[in-house]
């Protein structure tokens, strides 16, 4: 690919970084761009700055990406790397920081950039701006203070509760009546429901009552397109004029009719309400703790995504994809020379997988808790549910070792009812420790695994 008289070499996702060594020694690059979407990606990023600097490369490094940040560029990355490390904001602005690195000015571009982390590492070390945060036990007695003011939905409340799902299409109906356990007589074929063949497909060891999981591959695309985020779609292409969004809406549907008619994604999840308590800030589900981390910022609601668990009594776990048979067609694709429909393709995928969330878990079930969000930011929590609901052995999905969910277009979460939305924002160590207990992790582990958290 060429960009502004750059050749660029894209090496894909996931990429080791020996590979990454590789490919700047054999092509004799003159920079190197890293993307990191999710937290799990910050720690990545530091390991590859450490082996290229064990290969004596000295290249600027230009790093974005959501999970990003010019702080973490600064305090994190740069003290790491014999080069300069750049945070940028945007990819679009890459060759602007490449022009300017490589301008007769670069020198003065440069030291502006060295000097801007300085001054990054040193309110970092100075803590000024910093909000105090609280004591975590004393927080936490509050909660359950109140919790008992307002106690935990009674059995017969889940019940009731279970049976009020608000439905809307007959698929989804039939679908929630599986995941309840009334399996109805006639399932559409758009839900291969796994109920069918769960007992067999469920090892035995598994100690929740089969009947409370609902598995499903092949869901019908025409059910779910109706919930595409039009808006959403166009962001993520970076497209905001109003024609513009129009010609790339229309080519969309096209790419759309081509996934239904050649049945290319195969869309797939596992998805289970089940009750619920809590112990302390962890939920309780068929036996297994999941920890949760509670706000101790003073002055903000110190929430825990615990106290909404408590107040529900109930959670739906789920995990789904619409990424499966996604690589192969658009490698097919790209093979061909056809990149944009290659791109058209991954971006309605991400589209369809939100879509796929909102047609079997839709939002107004309660607020949806996604592992690696701000409520709930530790995303090896997502190994624990994988476990839970055998979403390996029921779909296609597949959790890497830093916990990204293989195919990328999928979603792993908890809806709760009248949960709302909040940030946990910066620990203390007092809840750094709690939590490592809980979790069986060591504080050292936890502080990779939810960086942002521990600033
Ligand atoms: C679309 C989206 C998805 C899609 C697609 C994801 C994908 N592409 O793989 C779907 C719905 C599948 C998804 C799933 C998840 N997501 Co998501 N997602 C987003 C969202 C809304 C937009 C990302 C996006 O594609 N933007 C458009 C593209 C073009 O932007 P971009 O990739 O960020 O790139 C731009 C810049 O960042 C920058 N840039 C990017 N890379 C680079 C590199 C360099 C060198 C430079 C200079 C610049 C640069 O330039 C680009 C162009 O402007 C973000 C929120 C956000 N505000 O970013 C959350 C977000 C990334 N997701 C998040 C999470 C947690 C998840 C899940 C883990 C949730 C879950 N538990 O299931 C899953 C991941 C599943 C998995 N596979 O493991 C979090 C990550 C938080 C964190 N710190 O870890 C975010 C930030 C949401 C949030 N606020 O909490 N997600």
């Amino acid at each position: 690919m060429a960009v502004g008289g750059c050749e660029i070499i894209d090496l894909g996702v996931m990429v080791e970084p020996a590979a990454i060594v590789a490919a700047v020694q054999e092509h004799h690059a003159n920079f190197v761009c890293l993307s990191g979407l999710i937290t799990p990606s910050l720690e990545q990023m530091i390991v590859v700055i450490r082996e290229l600097r064990r290969a004596g490369i000295t290249i600027t490094v230009i790093v974005g990406g959501a999970t990003t940040s010019p702080m973490h560029t600064a305090v994190k990355m740069a003290p790491e790397y014999d080069g300069l490390v750049v945070h940028s904001t945007d990819a679009s602005r890459n060759m602007q920081i490449i022009t300017s690195l490589t301008s007769p000015t670069a020198r003065v571009f440069a030291a502006g950039i060295l000097a801007d982390q300085k001054r990054l590492r040193e309110l970092y070390a100075s803590a000024q701006d910093r909000r105090p945060l609280a004591d975590y036990r004393e927080r936490l007695a509050e909660a359950e203070f109140q919790r008992q003011l307002s106690p935990a939905a009674s059995e017969e409340k889940v019940r009731e509760g279970e049976h009020q799902h608000k439905l809307k299409s007959e698929p989804e109906r039939s679908f929630l009546a599986a995941a309840e356990g009334e399996i109805p007589a006639t399932a559409p074929e758009s839900l291969c429901l796994a109920n069918f063949e769960i007992s067999e497909r469920y090892s035995p060891a598994q100690s929740f009552p089969p009947q409370n999981v609902a598995g499903f591959h092949h869901y019908d695309i025409v059910a779910v397109e109706r919930h595409i985020d039009w808006d959403m779609f166009c962001a993520e292409w970076g497209v905001k004029k109003e024609e513009d969004k129009k010609q790339l809406i229309a080519d969309a549907q096209q790419m759309l009719e081509r996934l239904k008619r050649e049945n290319i994604l195969d869309l797939q999840g596992v998805i289970a309400t089940l009750p619920v308590h809590v112990e302390g800030d962890d939920i309780v589900v068929q036996g297994l703790h999941l920890p949760m981390l509670r706000n101790q910022t003073i002055g903000e609601d110190n929430l825990s995504v615990a106290d909404f668990a408590a107040e529900a009594g109930r959670i739906t776990f789920f995990a789904i994809s619409a990424g499966v048979g996604l690589k192969q067609f658009a490698e097919g694709l790209r093979k061909d020379g056809d990149e944009y429909g290659a791109f058209m393709a991954k971006v309605l995928a991400d589209r369809l997988a939100e879509a796929l969330a909102e047609e079997v878990v839709p939002a107004a079930e309660g607020e949806r808790h996604a592992f690696g969000y701000p409520s709930c930011p530790d995303h090896s929590l997502k190994r624990d549910v994988f476990d839970l609901l055998q979403v390996e052995h029921l779909t296609n999905m597949r959790l890497t070792d830093s916990y990204m969910i293989d195919p990328a277009e999928s979603i792993c979460g908890m809806i709760i009812p009248g949960a709302r939305y909040f940030a946990v924002g910066r620990i203390a160590e007092d809840q750094l420790l709690d939590y490592a207990h809980r979790r069986g992790i060591s504080p050292e582990i936890i502080k990779t695994l939810i960086p942002r958290n521990i600033q």
